[in-house]
């Protein structure tokens, strides 16, 4: 079984205010021709497959065509849903989808649902775990102690039945972190830092019953603990914070049991994002690969009038502009000389909008900031 792993396409998915449908189709026509150059008789699909629970047009367009070519191709094509997806939605056609090998498994039943792929070393089970709460998977096993996502997810794995000495391949989404800690964050993964190093974090020791998991989620590609157990990351970047992520495909070659090779394939985008840096001047004499997605950060000390407009002449796909001098990096590294230990709260709040805004702060503001602080503990009642 050669099989390519893909995730969090977010398909529908726009950057700031531009539609990337375009870049979506162009890299899903690269997963189409990396197929036939490698070989590869399956495709993994690990969540996240619309970027909505109620999709775009276009987005639902897209998907329609991307799959009716790997079934013309009679690639088999393995889906989960993600946090993004709409379980019934994306499940919408799946029980006549599997007679030309498209398996979608977006709704959680109680079971690890499983299909079995048969190549030259005999069976491949292949299960598909969508994403899960805690509180979903508690409502089939009440007698479980089901505190968290890891137990969640544990449980239904225990229950499932796996026979190790087969070959076992899962699809999963969840936030899986290994031994050295949490993976790492691409940025639009669409989730708060609440969440990091909470219930949700599962450990990657849960998927050791697999010869490879296949996960999706986090957004920046990576492998967690062992390399068998790995986020492919979405195909693009999809937040200005990924711009020096760089984007790659698993190929998986799944020989007889213990035997399986791993290849990441580079993904050249259609439209790249990339982050100039330096004077306006500078940054618009040598203009290169104009149509890529720019974020721009200006070291002029002076600000510019309408500089998007003016960057948008020679990148007309420019997401966002800010700039780097001394007067940002004033106010981002405020001068802290000058303040002591054994200065009142008021004294330290007054010097503090002094610097931030070039006045004094109003009585009726003091006032605020006094009840605000003594809510929050700060000082006290007779301070
Ligand atoms: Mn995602």
């Amino acid at each position: 079984m050669k099989f390519l792993h893909l995730s969090d396409l977010h398909l529908g998915k726009s950057l700031g205010e531009f539609d990337l449908i375009r870049d979506q189709r162009y890299f899903l026509e690269r997963v189409l021709e990396l197929i036939r150059e490698k070989g590869v008789d399956t495709v993994l699909i690990a969540g996240d497959v619309y970027d909505k629970s109620i999709p775009s047009e276009a987005a639902v367009n897209l998907l329609d065509w991307f799959i009716n070519e790997l079934a013309e191709m009679k690639i088999h094509t393995f889906m989960i849903s993600g946090n993004h997806d709409s379980d019934d939605r994306l499940n919408f056609g799946s029980a006549l989808f599997e007679a030309r090998g498209i398996h979608i498994c977006a709704k959680f039943d109680g079971t690890l649902y499983k299909r079995v792929v048969t190549d030259d070393h005999g069976p491949v089970n292949v299960w598909l775990l969508p994403f899960v709460k805690a509180s979903q998977v508690r409502h089939y096993y009440p007698d479980e102690a089901i505190n968290n996502y890891e137990d969640a997810v544990r449980t239904i794995i225990d229950h499932a039945g796996i026979d190790p000495g087969e070959r076992n391949v899962i699809l999963s989404h969840q936030f899986v972190a290994g031994h050295g800690g949490n993976p790492k964050l691409g940025g639009s993964e669409g989730m708060g830092t609440q969440n990091v190093g909470t219930i949700e974090v599962i450990g990657a020791s849960c998927y050791d019953p697999f010869d490879y998991a296949a996960l999706g989620h986090i957004h920046s590609p990576q492998q967690v603990g062992r390399p068998e157990v790995r986020y492919a990351g979405s195909p693009l970047k999809y937040s200005l914070s990924e711009v020096n992520n760089a984007k790659s495909l698993p190929v998986v070659a799944l020989e007889e049991k213990g035997n399986i090779d791993i290849e990441l394939v580079p993904v050249k985008p259609l439209r790249d994002l990339r982050h100039i840096k330096g004077p306006l001047k500078k940054l618009l004499e040598n203009v290169e690969n104009k149509d890529d997605f720019i974020y721009a950060t200006l070291t002029d000390e002076d600000i510019v009038n309408d500089v998007m407009g003016i960057v948008q002449q020679s990148y007309p796909n420019t997401v966002k502009i800010d700039y780097d001098n001394a007067h940002t990096r004033e106010i981002n590294d405020p001068d802290v000389e000058g303040i002591s230990a054994n200065q009142s709260f008021d004294d330290l709040v007054r010097q503090f909008y002094l610097a931030m805004y070039g006045t004094e702060i109003s009585e009726e503001e003091m006032q605020i900031m006094l009840d605000a602080a003594k809510e929050a503990g700060v000082i006290h009642e007779a301070d």
